[in-house]
């Protein structure tokens, strides 16, 4: 067996009640073939048994009082997991799915996607099984302030910096920051993703769908083409799915379709993005509500369709991982997509991936394609470190120039590994050359 294959029977043996983390490491394993296997010096180093291991994953108690005066506990956790390149760096997940799988496989892409950015940080991610829907504001806050209440100990601008993630918006990200300083007495920029006034950037929440977006323009670029006149399909109705559409229609793009987790919304017009803010980003509600604003707009239930049943030119997967299926990749197939774009962190079953990939889609994947996101947090972190604030237009310039970096770098691995258009292995290459080479330059640590 080859040194890529003992890993990955090691990853699913020690693993083995990890099934995302198995998947994601698989995944970037498979493609790191091309260079490990031809150079023994990797195995020497035991590179890839250290590149799979977190250097620490934290676990934690977080207990709270909901408005009744009863007491819930919920997970925590923070993976640390490759400071080989920066501080860890990585955001806070806040849903009820989450495990430690879950965050090990959040954290091991954030490594190889944090590397693609050209940035100095590293790999961490963290999150916790708390389910925000349905609380009030005073038990987020109290939950928020619990959470940090263990986390702090682990953080530090130049040790650790969260940010936001599913079900992390600036609102946790305003109490988890409150609480550390409180604790701490320090204020640094230990946090990204921070409100506007107390040392958050511009362009920070609008960061990673416009990346998105920007990505693959760029690579339209290269075919004379552009988002004008496309039919776009987005999954989830959040952060990155709203500043995804948004960047789209700006552009000249349709966005037909949007969904959360109840169900999807087809809007042959043109979403009104207006509304879909007010219903998701401030009342915090359901999609349903979009479609009694919208009399044209047909809402389906998640389980009597799907989303990507929707014909399109450009699918942008931005809700959560493993959402779009081989059956959802044929279909989108068989409408006539040409670009899937993943917004999300492995939204794309392995599958579905293969399936797209060899049957000519141009598929960005998520370490990648969501990397506007954390190069942005990238750019709050020097301004704090410089006491300035840049512009949004200046901040909008620099996520556009490291997208642009970001394509080049996957898209000439990919040919430079004889690969041509293959972005999965271009991006999973590219990512782990550099932080191969600054573990290999740090001896046995
Ligand atoms: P939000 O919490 O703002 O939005 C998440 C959206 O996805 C909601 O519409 C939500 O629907 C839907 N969703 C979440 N979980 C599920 C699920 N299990 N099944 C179906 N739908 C679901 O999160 P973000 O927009 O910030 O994050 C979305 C994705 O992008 C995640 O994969 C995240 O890791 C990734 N990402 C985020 C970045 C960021 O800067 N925020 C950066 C890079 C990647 P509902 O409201 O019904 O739960
Ligand atoms: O998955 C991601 O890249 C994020 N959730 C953003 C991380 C960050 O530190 O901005």
């Amino acid at each position: 067996m080859s040194y890529v294959d003992n890993i990955i029977a090691l990853v699913e043996k020690k693993d083995a009640g990890q099934p995302e983390f198995i998947q994601a490491a698989k995944e970037v394993l498979d493609s790191l073939r091309i260079i490990v296997d031809q150079d023994s010096i990797y195995e020497k180093a035991g590179l890839l048994e250290r590149l799979i291991e977190p250097e620490r994953m934290i676990a934690f108690r977080i207990p709270w009082v909901d408005d009744a005066g009863k007491v819930h506990v919920n997970r925590g956790f923070r993976v640390q997991y490759n400071s080989a390149i920066g501080p860890y760096k990585g955001g806070i997940r806040f849903h009820p799915s989450v495990n430690q799988s879950i965050i090990k496989f959040l954290g091991f892409e954030q490594t190889l996607k944090n590397s693609l950015t050209g940035l100095p940080m590293g790999g961490g991610k963290g999150g916790c099984d708390f389910d925000p829907k349905g609380k009030s504001e005073n038990e987020v806050m109290r939950f928020c302030q619990s959470f940090m209440t263990e986390l702090y100990r682990h953080i530090g601008p130049d040790t650790d910096v969260p940010a936001g993630d599913i079900g992390v918006g600036a609102r946790e990200v305003g109490f988890m920051y409150g609480q550390y300083k409180r604790i701490v007495n320090n204020f640094t920029g230990v946090f990204t993703g921070k409100g506007l006034t107390w040392g958050g950037s511009l362009g920070r929440t609008e960061a990673t769908g416009y990346g998105l977006v920007y990505i693959v323009d760029e690579y339209l670029k290269t075919i004379s083409d552009g988002f004008k006149g496309k039919k776009v399909v987005i999954s989830g109705s959040g952060n990155v799915a709203i500043f995804a559409a948004q960047k789209a229609q700006s552009l000249g793009a349709t966005v037909i379709g949007m969904s959360d987790s109840n169900g999807f919304i087809c809007h042959k017009e043109g979403i009104n993005l207006d509304t879909m803010k007010d219903v998701k980003l401030v009342k915090r509600e359901r999609l349903t509500k979009y479609a009694e604003v919208h009399k044209d707009a047909v809402y389906t239930e998640a389980s009597k369709g799907r989303v990507w049943d929707i014909a399109c030119d450009i699918a942008l997967p931005c809700a959560t991982q493993n959402e779009l299926f081989i059956d959802d990749a044929k279909n989108l197939v068989k409408n006539g997509c040409k670009i899937v774009g993943e917004g999300a962190n492995m939204p794309t079953t392995m599958d579905a991936t293969e399936y797209l990939l060899g049957n000519g889609i141009a598929f960005f994947p998520g370490k990648a394609a969501n990397a506007g996101g954390v190069s942005t947090s990238g750019l709050e972190m020097s301004q704090n470190s410089t006491r300035l604030s840049w512009s949004f237009d200046e901040v909008d310039a620099k996520l556009k120039n490291i997208m642009a970096g970001i394509f080049k770098s996957m898209d000439s691995a990919a040919k430079e590994y004889g690969k041509p258009g293959n972005f999965v292995l271009g991006a999973n290459v590219a990512g782990f050359k550099k932080v191969a080479k600054a573990m290999l330059d740090q001896g046995v640590i």
